[in-house]
């Protein structure tokens, strides 16, 4: 029998501070972790969830050092912007705390120092990446090359984003430093390790023997870093943004940004309450962290090691990491700016905050990567949301209101049917429970919605609307039923939707119900006097989805362009002013084309230069059709000498641009100029 809990922890990843959080942050981390707070608050155990930004690391740094301005300029920025796009998506975090808070910078220094004092960590001098022109050392992703496992030529020091395998800075072929592009040298310097091999024998037992119930992927992690032999890690690097070391001769030195992170989770539940520690250190209390597939390693095997070394601590009960969430088809990225922002969606989608809490929460990426698409999103919106259960408490908040002037009627004798329906939504809720207190939370979202369906049916069955007229008294019955079942769903979806639930309260005019009057159907009173409906939802049209569609096919062009920028052939020699004055260029129109016979690629084009009219043979049958062509001034080289291709004398040369990928494309001047004048 697993053990009960009322007390719970919730910790969220900490978003880094570097940039704005995206779908896939939210539906492999924070919506589920909302959701699992949501519902134990409404149960009314004591729970606190807490997140905060994460804003060490190299990321930051690089970044800041690319606009020129300070790392903590980056991370305010980042980190206002973060903290507002959540409050608006509605996530209900006890605190959202900040890595650069006082609180954390003592409690991760103390933290480090304890071990340290305690000789839990080794101490090792090696040989480490230099950059002599930047005067620097090169940690993590300062340190770039070619992945060793894929080829990838933009691996960093920590790891390859293209296969995703966790790296050393050694293992990558040809380094170059990310903040001079030099090539570096090796220099010594000395850092604190924390020795995980000596916690091996710990994990296992915890881990493997302990947590078999664990999700297959994040056990599996587990299982493969356990089974590959733990090496000592170090948690300290060179470089100046960071918390210091807390040692004598640590100049220069700050903790590693994954030493301090999972600490800024202790910090931030001291910044929320003084009674911290009977969340961090009571065997009562449950801990679970949400995160995604990339940080398994440092949840369940580094952190856990950390809190086991200083003693005192609870360690995880669970570590839910969801896989992760493609868009359209491809790997979301940041750098790609290959996403959908979380503040973009809020100003774009006004009042849609739910509709994207759903859909995330439908297609998280519970056991396997998962895609968003603009069309799914419509399609859940407008099949699922609308037309389910938009439509469900509209019927009845409307019927009742037409039929009683807005007050419940008193429920009568129940049919057959109505206690099949009351008994199935009874069952619902223990599945719901049963979801959510396992992480699965697709699932849950589905009972969740099972209120509205029953309910939906339930109406259509019925059918109020023409019972009415021969039996009043049995519709009484109906709307109760189906106004109670309204309440329900307002209490189930809440965790999932709380906007539409508070709404739905709202025209209910009834005050939030606890999580254990789910399942009644006594939550309202005849004679209670609801509230004015409203659509809870409104139908996504094709415009706004098309608009979306055209956003991510601009970005998709704009990085094409940026890639083949970055092949674009190198200059030629130096020609000297007569040399080029030599090329005799004017504007010429096309009169006439044709294919010529035989070839895949030439047109015979007859074109008007001005001086006269001639024929020439260029390649680009496979760009323009004859048609395109006709009418269209293009610029000719016209003292190019005449050369025969299958049997046409060619005089001249059509002067077009090649794009990377081949594609020809025609120069012509912006506005009609004059056939014959020259170019130059
Ligand atoms: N800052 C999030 C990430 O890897 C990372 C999480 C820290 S949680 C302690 O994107
Ligand atoms: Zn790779």
């Amino acid at each position: 029998m697993a053990k009960e809990f009322r007390r719970y922890l919730v910790t969220s990843a900490l978003p880094y501070a570097n940039g704005p959080v995206h779908i896939g942050h939210l539906a492999g981390v924070y919506i589920p972790s909302d959701i699992y707070t949501r519902y134990l608050r409404l149960k009314g155990c004591d729970v606190i969830s807490v997140c905060g930004s994460d804003e060490h690391g190299v990321p930051i740094t690089i970044k800041a050092r690319r606009e020129g301005v300070t790392p903590q300029e980056i991370v305010d920025r980042y980190h206002e912007l973060i903290k507002r796009s959540f409050e608006r998506l509605g996530m209900s975090f006890d605190i959202y705390s900040r890595t650069s808070s006082p609180t954390h910078a003592v409690t991760a220094s103390e933290f480090f120092r304890k071990l340290y004092d305690e000789g839990k960590f080794i101490e090792r001098t090696s040989m480490q990446f230099y950059d002599e022109e930047a005067q620097t050392f090169l940690a993590d992703r300062y340190i770039t090359g070619t992945c060793p496992r894929c080829g990838n030529d933009r691996a960093y020091g920590d790891q390859c984003e293209k296969c995703g395998s966790t790296l050393s800075p050694d293992e990558l072929v040809d380094p170059r430093s990310a903040v001079s592009g030099a090539v570096p040298v090796k220099r010594e310097t000395k850092h604190w390790y924390l020795p995980l091999d000596r916690y091996e024998e710990f994990l296992r037992e915890w881990i493997l023997d302990g947590h078999k119930e664990w999700r297959a992927n994040v056990y599996g992690q587990c299982k493969s870093w356990l089974d590959g032999g733990l090496q000592p890690r170090a948690v300290s690097r060179d470089l100046d943004w960071g918390i210091p070391v807390p040692v004598e001769g640590a100049e220069g030195k700050v903790l590693y940004v994954w030493f301090d992170a999972p600490i800024g989770y202790i910090s931030a539940t001291k910044d929320l309450t003084p009674d911290w520690e009977k969340y961090w250190k009571s065997e009562d209390t449950k801990m679970v962290h949400f995160i995604g597939k990339d940080n398994i390693v440092f949840h369940c095997i580094v952190f856990p090691a950390m809190l086991k070394a200083h003693g005192g601590y609870i360690l995880p009960e669970n570590v839910p990491a969801n896989e992760f969430l493609n868009l359209e088809g491809e790997k979301i990225s940041t750098s790609r700016n290959w996403a959908v922002w979380l503040h973009e969606y809020l100003d774009e989608f006004p009042g849609k905050e739910d509709v994207l809490r759903y859909v995330l929460c439908a297609s998280a990426p519970e056991a396997k990567d998962n895609d968003f698409t603009w069309k799914d999103f419509q399609a859940r919106n407008n099949n699922e949301l609308v037309a389910v259960l938009g439509n469900f408490v509209n019927r009845a908040l409307v019927l009742t209101q037409k039929y009683y002037g807005g007050e419940v009627p008193e429920c009568g004798a129940l049919t057959d049917y109505d206690r099949a329906t009351i008994g199935e939504l009874s069952q619902i809720k223990g599945a719901l429970e049963n979801a959510i207190e396992n992480y699965k939370f697709r699932e849950a979202l589905k009972e969740a919605m099972n209120f509205a369906r029953i309910g939906n049916k339930y109406l259509a069955d019925t059918e109020p609307w023409k019972v009415v007229k021969s039996d009043p008294e049995r519709v009484k019955t109906i709307l109760n039923i189906a106004l109670q079942i309204t309440a329900n769903t307002a209490v189930a979806i809440e965790p999932f939707m709380p906007f539409s639930a508070a709404r739905i309260l709202g025209m209910l005019a009834a005050e939030p119900f606890g999580w254990e009057r789910l399942g009644s159907m006594e939550m309202l009173a005849a004679g209670h006097r609801i509230g004015e409906p409203a659509l809870l939802f409104e139908k996504i049209e094709d415009e706004v989805i098309d608009r979306q569609l055209a956003k991510l096919a601009a970005t998709k062009e704009l990085n094409a362009r940026a890639e083949a920028e970055k092949n674009v052939e190198k200059q030629k020699d130096t020609v000297q002013f007569d040399d080029f004055g030599r090329m005799d260029i004017r504007v010429a129109t096309v009169l006439a084309a044709e294919k010529v016979a035989k070839t895949k690629k030439l047109l015979k084009l007859t074109v008007d230069t001005g001086i006269d009219r001639r024929e020439i043979v260029s390649g680009i049958a496979e760009h323009y059709a004859p048609e395109e062509l006709v009418g269209r001034q293009v610029l000719v080289l016209v003292n190019l000498a005449p050369r025969t291709l299958k049997g046409i004398e060619s005089r001249g040369m059509i002067l077009m641009a090649e794009d990377a990928d081949g594609k020809l494309r025609l120069l012509q001047p912006d506005a009609a100029a004059m056939n014959g004048a020259v170019v130059g």
